[in-house]
């Protein structure tokens, strides 16, 4: 048998090509030298990012996207730890992402080696797994076992920590070592299925139910999920409300669709209180889905649905537990339900369309707003007008996901909203398009930014210009840290501001100099042709600096935010 001497370096890069993998984002340093000169080599798609954290974020959008492996790494000590906020978005959104990280040569560990630090200790907690490359023969292995956990159960971020010596050190590897399994090349490489007499359970009390709920989390699109929840959803006359990230699990223009549900609401928080059984589908009921564990209320009857069976219970006590990928999950309760009790809910689903035709005609006037400055609304109110159903809008952690959580209408079945819910942190929207539009370059990629968000990340601009990559990032340019701002709006009062203020920035200059075109909008009329102008694009991304309110009390996503109010432990977003 013929072996062939490489570098450490090289057997990880060859191993990741076995899987499908790349795009790969990161920033080098000397311990993965090999592995970036393979990666030359060989081939395998990596680009210099510029910060690692947007570099995780990408390989997280990536994955929402493509349900494909993202790839991400950094080098010893701080691109290692720049990591963490990212791998913990991947974690707590269940994206299948494996980064490599540069670690020290053991020969000289501990000795004040420069950029030393306790780093796996860092990065346990933010990652599914962390394995570490002890022998050199051993890379190929520790590369098959990374996409493995990546792509298995719940899927999550896994990170490989490479020794310098392993990195370089050389090794005889055979051909055969590389082989790889394909179906870990993306998640979910394997599905389970809820028990018989659990279905039976759910079935008897979904047959009988006359104002049942469909609550659709993130999960329905890890799993792939959509189709056949929209599927059941129309075969059973059950209407669905989502989460900010379960957005798309049935169209939200489908007359199914209620909306989504807990902290900001359309219909869905009413139907939640008056429905008999809610059906709980890959959603953690987490603080902001649940207002706060205000919603459901005790005393509901919910059946839920989930692949980690430690989530049942830890918020809310259901009736039914469901134990179970979502999509098969789905599939076998459309075949166990085959539609009983349809009939008796004809009604229900009037209604449902019905009072979200009301919530419409009630919304418009701020989706229509001709306010200037620009009401955030109307920006959502013109995506919704323009964009075709296979778009890609990408949301930041801040405000950006809520309006687009609350006012976008998705228009097919599917993950076509793709926020950073998992964390949410802000910065997520540039490296978000990035990650999304590589992953789905035939699709058109919006991504709404805050300007504090886009501050965060404008160095990335750069990575996305370098890239050749067309996608339109709209800033929210309120000049400020607008939810803080509104926040202490509500709190302390009219005037009370500390470190929420931003300057006045003209970031369409600034993306202009980073060699990204960009467009100015003050003028709400004006708003449509600059998106239209953004998605026409080719090559380079758009930026749409658009000038929004600037007043933090009409700063809240909701139809009407000017009456929200604020009680004391509510924490409005
Ligand atoms: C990394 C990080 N730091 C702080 C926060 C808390 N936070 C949530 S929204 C927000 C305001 C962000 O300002 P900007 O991006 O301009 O969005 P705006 O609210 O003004 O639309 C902040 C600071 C966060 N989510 N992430
Ligand atoms: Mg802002």
């Amino acid at each position: 048998m013929s072996t062939h001497e490489m570098t450490g370096g090289e057997a990880l890069a060859r191993a990741l090509l076995a899987h499908g993998a790349g795009p790969m984002f990161g920033m080098g340093g000397f311990q993965l030298l090999p592995f970036y000169d393979a990666c030359r080599r060989l081939g395998l798609r990596h680009a210099l990012i510029n910060d690692e954290r947007c570099g995780v974020f990408a390989a997280d959008a990536y994955a929402k996207v493509t349900g494909r492996v993202g790839l991400a790494d950094g080098t010893l000590g701080p691109g290692a730890t720049n990591l963490v906020t990212g791998l913990i978005e991947c974690l707590n959104a269940g994206s299948p992402v494996v980064a490599f990280v540069g670690d020290t040569h053991r020969a000289y560990s501990w000795k004040n080696m420069t950029q030393e630090a306790r780093q796996l200790e860092i990065l346990r907690p933010a990652v599914k797994d962390l394995l570490r490359v002890e022998t050199i023969q051993r890379a190929p292995e520790m590369v098959r076992r990374a996409f493995a956990v990546a792509t298995s159960g719940r899927p999550g971020p896994v990170v490989v920590s490479v020794p310098e010596d392993i990195a370089h050190g050389t090794h005889g590897f055979e051909e055969s070592e590389f082989a790889a399994d394909p179906r870990h090349q993306a998640a979910p490489a394997i599905r389970c299925r809820a028990a018989q007499d659990d279905l039976a359970k759910a079935v008897a009390l979904l047959a009988k139910a006359r104002r049942p709920l469909i609550l659709a989390g993130g999960g329905v699109h890890i799993s792939g999920a959509a189709p056949a929840l929209e599927a059941f959803a129309r075969a059973s006359a059950i209407p669905v409300a989502h989460t900010m990230t379960g957005k798309g699990a049935i169209a939200c223009t489908d007359p199914l669709s209620a909306g989504l549900f807990g902290r900001y609401d359309r219909i869905a928080n009413a139907l939640i209180a008056e429905a008999d059984v809610l059906l709980v589908i890959g959603c953690k009921l987490g603080e902001i889905a649940t207002k706060r564990y205000t919603v459901p209320a005790a005393g509901k009857t919910v059946i839920h649905m989930d692949i980690v069976a430690e989530e049942f219970g830890r918020t809310y006590r259901p009736e039914v537990l469901l134990w179970a990928d979502a999509r098969a999950g789905i599939e076998d309760l459309h075949e166990a339900l085959r539609g009983e009790g349809k009939a008796g809910r004809a009604d229900h689903v009037a209604e449902v369309a019905q009072r979200m035709a009301a919530w419409r005609a009630a919304a418009a006037a701020r989706t229509g707003s001709a306010e200037t400055p620009i009401n955030v609304a109307r920006i959502l109110g013109e995506l919704n007008a323009i964009l075709p159903p296979e778009a890609i809008l990408v949301a930041d952690g801040g405000f950006a996901a809520h309006w687009g959580g609350l006012l976008y209408d998705t228009k097919r079945a599917g993950r076509g909203f793709v926020p950073d819910r998992g964390f949410a942190s802000i910065g997520y929207g540039v490296p978000g398009a990035i990650g999304a539009k590589l992953g789905a370059p035939d699709r058109p990629v919006v991504a709404m930014t805050g300007d504090g968000g886009l501050n965060m990340s404008l160095g990335d601009l750069e990575t996305a210009r370098r890239m050749g990559l067309a996608f339109t990032a709209i800033v929210f340019n309120n000049a400020a840290s607008g939810y803080v701002k509104a926040l202490q709006h509500a709190m302390y009062g009219a005037g009370s501001y500390q470190s929420s203020d931003l300057a006045e920035t003209d970031y369409a200059a600034t993306a202009r100099a980073l060699g990204c075109n960009a467009i100015r909008v003050e003028d709400p009329a004006k708003l449509g042709a600059a998106i239209r102008a953004g998605i026409a694009t080719r090559d380079v991304p758009t930026v749409l600096d658009v000038v929004v309110t600037r007043d933090p009390a009409h700063m809240l996503p909701a139809a009407d935010n000017r009456t929200v109010q604020i009680k004391k432990g509510d924490r409005i977003a």
